[in-house]
This record gives structure tokens, C-alpha cells and sequence, in this order.
């Protein structure tokens, strides 16, 4: 990456929003989505092996390149697709299509959750920034800001807040996010990375010593893992959090069969095509032949499980290719592949996991309708 003052050329078609990209030009794919996301600042970005101080004072680390990303792609892919019962992991539905799709359920009338933390936050982020004081604000699979401003505010109100670390997995979600909120709060050191927070998050950067840090995790993404996943999560942020650093959690509550079943399976339809995405990712970016027309949309609440299962199941037996792998995929008529699963949290359940990684509670908030949790907890 040069450091001249010229912006990268702008990628022609602009589809990495959260997933590789395989057919970026030259190489690189992040040359082009930092042309989309920060111009400019292309300069300031830096790579763990070639670090270099951002002159635009906004500071990119990758933690996960372009390449480990299509590796990843293809091993798990390749892994689900040949396991039994085949499946593939959510963070495949996230290219901007996906990503948009999934902006687009939030807004569903069945889809409570968003609204429900936003109300959370709304009520208490003035209690969490005088509770916490923070001085850096890390944010992990920083979606929208729209949330993240409402800390923000109130950790400056308090007059703690130094810097912002917004953590994802993709470039161009992390650098717009940045971008956008360096506009809006001048003098806010801003440090965006670019990792896998589920694997990448024992690298989270050091910040100077004395402040304390705040990393939120909120949409209840926390769902997607499963037990053993969220027990490893958990403590790998332990490890990394010293004394006095706050970790603050969104996690969708336990709730009635019916109202879980219609939050993921809205009527307007919008989740049988996010489901659907990642079969389109799949031919986009592996090569392969899926044909959305053969499958359907399944989403059952399971109680026992306490799990939004979610699943595509194939309407005939067919055959998909998929040539990036060398690898033909059989479905039989009616044989279902896991995308998802969304797991439904107890307090008494949260309050257990994290225990047992070391944190302790500060706080436990729900909605007035009691649907959706926001908990602080603390490294001691
Ligand atoms: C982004 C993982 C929190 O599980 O509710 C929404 C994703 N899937 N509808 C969730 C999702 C289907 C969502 N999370």
C-alpha cells in the first residue's frame, strides 16, 4: 500500500462487505474496500507485521487479512457441506446484501429484539457511563453506530472517554464506522480492527495503562455461538481484561415459542431471504450452483434447547456444484443444512457462564416487556 495522497481506485462492484471477495482484481481485496470506506486514510492503515502510525489519525489494525478469509470460507465450507447433517456457519450471510437484509429484519414488526435493547439503552447508558467511567470504548462486531452513539454520548458527558475501537470482521464495516464517527466527535481517538472477534480476540491492542476499557457485545450476537464456543469467547475476554475493565452484554431472553417462531419468520419474508443469502454467497464466491428456488426456510424455536433453530431445507433431491472445492453436494427431497442458531439466554443462565470465566455483576437490565437483556459485568 502506497503513501502517496491518491485514493485507491473504487472497486467496481462492491460486494465484500462481510465476506471474501474472490474476484478482487490485483490482489488485495481491502485495497478496494478501503477505497469505498476511507479513501483518504488509506495510509494510516497498518498490518501487524508493517506497523506505521496513521497520519490521517485514523489507525486500521488486520488482524485477519483477505487470504485468511478465503481460506476460511472454503474450509468451512468444504467441512459443513460434507458433514452430516450438512450445515454452515452464520457468518456467511454477511455480505452487503446480507448485511442490508439483516438491517432490513430489524425493522420487522416480529423482530423485537433491536428495539428492545435500544430501549435498554436508552434508559441506562448514563448509568453505565457513570458506573464504568471508561476511557475506551471497544465495540466487537460493531454493526450500525446507531447504538454505539448512545454510549458514546453519555461516556463523554461523563467526561471519560478517550478512544473508540470498533471490532469487526470486516474492513469496510469497521472503517465506515470509523469514518462516519470521526465526523461526528472530533478529538476521539479512533483505532478500528479487523479481526474474527470469536478467534482474534486475545489480540485485542493494548491501550495505555491506567484507563479502564469497556467492551460492548450487543445484539444478542452472543446467540450464534454455541455452549462450548460461548464458554471459550467468555474467557479469552477475560484474559485479556485487567482489573477495572467492564464487559457489557446484549442477550435475547428466553420467551414463548410462538413469538420466537414469528421473530424468525416474519411475514414480509424478509428472513427467508437473509437465510437464503448465503447460498448466493456460496455461487458468488466458491462457484457453486445453489438454486434458491429448491429451498425452503425453516426456523422453529426449540425448548428444550432454548434455540432458534434455522435451517434451509431442499424441496426435491438435487445435486450442487461447487467448483471452487471440486466437490458435488447430493440433497435428498426434504433434507435440511443448519445456517443459524439464534440461543435464548435466562438471567440465572448468563449470570452461570460468566461466573464461571471470572466476571463478576455489576448490573442486569431488561426492557419494561422483560424480552431482551443488557448485563455489566466486572473484571476485579
Ligand atoms: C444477528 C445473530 C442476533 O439471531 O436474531 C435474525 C440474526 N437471524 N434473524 C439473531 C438473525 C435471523 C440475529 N443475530
Amino acid at each position: 500500500m502506497g503513501s502517496g495522497g491518491q485514493s485507491p481506485p473504487a472497486p467496481d462492484a462492491f460486494h465484500c462487505f462481510c465476506n471474501p471477495s474472490f474476484d478482487f482484481a490485483g490482489g488485495d481485496c481491502y485495497l478496494g474496500q478501503v477505497g469505498h470506506g476511507i479513501g483518504q486514510d488509506l495510509p494510516g492503515t497498518r498490518v501487524p507485521d508493517g506497523r506505521e502510525p496513521a497520519p490521517s489519525g485514523l489507525d486500521v489494525e488486520i488482524l485477519l487479512t483477505e487470504v485468511d478469509r478465503v481460506r476460511l470460507l472454503r474450509a468451512e465450507a468444504r467441512r459443513g457441506l460434507t458433514a452430516t447433517p450438512k450445515q454452515l456457519p452464520p457468518k456467511w450471510f454477511y455480505d452487503e446484501r446480507g448485511s442490508r437484509l439483516f438491517e432490513a429484519i430489524t425493522r420487522e414488526p416480529e423482530y423485537y429484539l433491536t428495539r428492545r435493547e435500544r430501549e435498554i439503552l436508552g434508559a441506562h447508558a448514563a448509568d453505565i457511563a457513570r458506573t464504568t467511567r471508561a476511557e475506551t470504548l471497544v465495540e466487537l462486531g460493531s454493526g450500525s453506530s446507531e447504538k454505539t452513539r448512545l454510549l458514546l454520548d453519555t461516556l463523554r458527558a461523563e467526561g471519560s472517554l478517550r478512544r473508540f475501537m470498533p471490532f469487526d470482521v470486516c474492513l469496510p464495516a469497521v472503517a465506515d464506522a470509523a469514518a462516519s464517527l470521526r465526523r461526528d466527535y472530533p478529538g476521539l481517538d479512533i483505532k478500528a480492527v479487523v479481526g474474527d472477534f470469536n478467534e482474534h480476540v486475545r489480540f485485542l491492542p493494548r491501550t495505555p495503562a491506567g484507563g479502564s476499557r469497556l467492551v460492548a457485545f450487543l445484539g444478542s450476537t452472543i446467540g450464534n455461538f454455541d455452549e462450548g464456543e460461548r464458554a471459550r469467547f467468555f474467557a479469552a475476554l477475560r484474559v485479556v481484561l485487567r482489573p477495572g475493565d467492564w464487559f457489557l452484554l446484549g442477550a435475547d431472553l428466553v420467551k414463548s415459542k410462538r413469538r420466537l417462531d414469528a421473530a424468525y419468520n416474519d411475514a414480509a419474508g424478509v428472513t427467508v431471504e437473509f437465510n437464503k443469502n448465503v447460498l448466493r454467497v456460496l455461487n458468488r464466491d466458491l462457484r457453486a450452483t445453489f438454486d434458491e428456488a429448491l429451498f425452503d426456510h425453516v426456523a422453529a424455536y426449540d425448548r428444550e434447547r432454548e434455540l432458534v433453530d434455522i435451517r434451509l431445507r431442499a424441496r426435491a433431491a438435487h445435486e450442487v456444484k461447487v467448483r471452487a472445492l471440486g466437490l458435488t453436494v447430493s440433497f435428498a427431497a426434504g433434507e435440511e443444512m443448519r445456517t443459524e442458531i439464534s440461543v435464548k439466554f435466562t438471567r440465572a443462565g448468563l449470570e452461570k457462564a460468566l461466573r464461571a470465566a471470572g466476571f463478576s455483576r455489576a448490573r442486569f437490565w431488561t426492557d419494561r416487556a422483560k424480552d431482551f437483556s443488557l448485563s455489566l459485568w466486572q473484571v476485579r
